[in-house]
């Protein structure tokens, strides 16, 4: 017999959303949907235990990730492609007021191509609280599985939210064959309409895409590389490196993770959450120490609002170059309206290579890879323009790894073993622009009270990087130095594209 092995997780879209949604089955909050309650906004399917089991028997040895639910996200076409569009695998859960589950599976993306498309793999099926075996549907040979455009989902026998309505549009015979009967019991109007995403057992990749050793001597190897980190240029005693991204993508809470990571305890020192707008409104430069009492460790995470894809909200493109700068201090308050000025108070005129930025961090929720919108895109492109003119190595962070993945919820060590996290990086590889050895997953703490091995080894491999990359900034500057005199008096002629060196900077180690 087949293992039946579920994992309803909390949807990539859940955390979208500010309220808690709960299932109309007390079953379905129980322990196969398996996550955290702390989470403040949780979206839960309304399957039952048994309406999961019938579906699983039909779908095999996989698992299953909420993506969409239309009564939180919309019962429109246009919240469906929002959400699902570019997903992979994917099945269809849609409901009735008769007591039937009905749907479709289909192992192709929606990409709303407008074209038809053949899935030699794809089937429509029915659960219906009578019958104790499901009903499963294949294609008419020859003919395509759906119609990928840009309504709701289009198996020509069954089209799902027809009009932007909760109503499906019945027509036995095209596509799929089929009793209306058996199917829907000749309900077409909808009471819910859910697509997660089905995750086979075997999309694990045989061999991880990069080697992590996770263990306590390879921590504590990390601790130290990173403890004993030196700037190569005398002047400069520690990296500084920002973290930009859009809003929630997980800014304060990697600083917070590291932090920790360091205290050997739990902290919270960025304050975290999810609003609608950036919870972080200051700009912050955040040290870091090693225990309670420790020394400093030699780097400064900078922490900024998050970007916004409209160009007067947000993290402002004019004070992000200011920050790279130097020019911004400490606890500046952010204007999306109104970005600091060269004469305003607050503004440091005579920055230093120790005040400007050495690293800079993009971070973005990989839940929410496929969800970077056109603007979105835009905008980083503008950033990444900017900051490749003033030759700022850059990282990309993956976030919520644990979020993304059901795989890597259950064991982290899984990270890069994942189909999925290497399908996310690549993707944001490619959209960015930025190689893939610039990708980084993490984890950071979110939920946890205590600190965990396998999160503190991936989180610090992350900011070795971040050394590493600082290191080629000051390697650079290192070179620019030894150019000359001339080199340093266009620094200060025009201190609006490079940072001023100090005097001291001339001293190199
Ligand atoms: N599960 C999980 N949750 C995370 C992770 N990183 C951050 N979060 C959660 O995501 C939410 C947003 O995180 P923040 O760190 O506040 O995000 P931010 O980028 O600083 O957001 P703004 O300051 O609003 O721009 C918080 O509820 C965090 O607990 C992660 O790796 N895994
Ligand atoms: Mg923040």
């Amino acid at each position: 017999m087949t293992t039946l092995l579920a994992f309803f997780s909390r949807g990539e879209y859940a955390l979208l959303e500010n309220s808690t949604i709960t299932s109309n089955h007390s079953s379905a909050s129980s322990g196969v949907f398996g996550q955290s309650a702390s989470v403040m906004s949780v979206v839960t399917s309304s399957l039952s235990i048994d309406q999961q089991k019938k579906l699983l028997s039909v779908l095999g040895h996989v698992r299953l990730h909420l993506l969409y639910k239309a009564s939180v996200h919309g019962f429109t076409a246009a919240a469906f492609h929002n959400r699902c569009d570019k997903q992979g695998p994917t099945v269809i859960v849609a409901y009735n007021a008769a007591g039937f589950v009905f749907g479709a599976y289909t192992s192709k993306d929606y990409t709303q191509s407008g074209e038809g498309v053949r899935d030699e793999e794809a089937f429509l099926y029915s659960i219906s609280a009578g019958e104790d075996k499901p009903l499963r549907v294949a294609g008419i040979s020859g003919q395509s599985a759906f119609t990928d455009g840009a309504t709701g989902p289009n198996y020509g026998a069954l089209v799902f939210l027809h009009e932007d309505k909760p109503e499906i549009q019945s027509n036995p015979g095209t596509s799929f064959t089929f009793q209306a009967a058996a199917m829907h019991g000749e309900d077409l109007a909808l009471t819910e309409f859910e697509v997660f995403r089905v995750e086979g057992l075997g999309d694990v990749l045989a061999k991880p895409w990069r080697n992590v050793q996770w263990t306590a001597e390879r921590k504590q190897q990390l601790m130290k590389v990173i403890q004993s980190y030196k700037p190569d240029i005398k002047t400069v005693h520690e990296a500084r490196v920002l973290l930009v991204g859009p809003v929630g993508a997980g800014k304060s809470s990697f600083f917070n993770s590291i932090n920790s990571a360091f205290r050997g305890n739990m902290t919270c020192q960025a304050i975290a959450g999810t609003a609608g707008k950036s919870v972080t409104t200051q700009f912050r430069t955040y040290t870091i120490k090693a225990g309670k009492r420790g020394g400093a460790v030699p780097l400064i995470l900078c922490d900024t609002m998050g970007l916004e894809e409209n160009a007067d909200a947000g993290l402002d493109i004019e004070d992000l170059v200011n920050i790279y700068k130097g020019h911004i201090k400490d606890r500046y308050q952010f204007s999306p309206s109104t970005p600091l000025q060269v004469d305003a108070p607050g503004f440091r005129k005579q920055a230093t290579l120790n005040d400007s930025i050495h690293c800079v961090v993009y971070v973005i929720d990989t839940c929410k890879v496929s969800l970077l919108t056109q603007k979105m895109l835009d905008k980083f492109a503008g950033i990444r323009k900017k900051t490749n003119q003033l030759g700022i190595p850059q990282i990309l962070l993956m976030t919520k790894v644990d979020e993304a993945c059901p795989l890597v919820a259950e064991d982290l060590k899984n990270v890069y073993r994942s189909v999925y996290i290497q399908r996310k990086a690549r993707e944001l590889s490619e959209s960015l622009g930025i190689p893939l050895s610039c990708v980084l997953p993490v984890k950071s703490y979110s939920e946890e009270l205590e600190l965990d091995q396998d999160t503190d080894i991936l989180l610090l491999t992350a900011v070795e990087q971040m050394l590493n990359y600082a290191d080629s900034f000051f390697e650079n500057q290192v070179i620019e130095d030894q150019e000359g005199i001339e080199q340093l008096d266009l620094y200060r002629s025009n201190d609006l594209t490079r940072p001023v060196l100090s005097e001291q900077t001339k001293h190199i180690v």
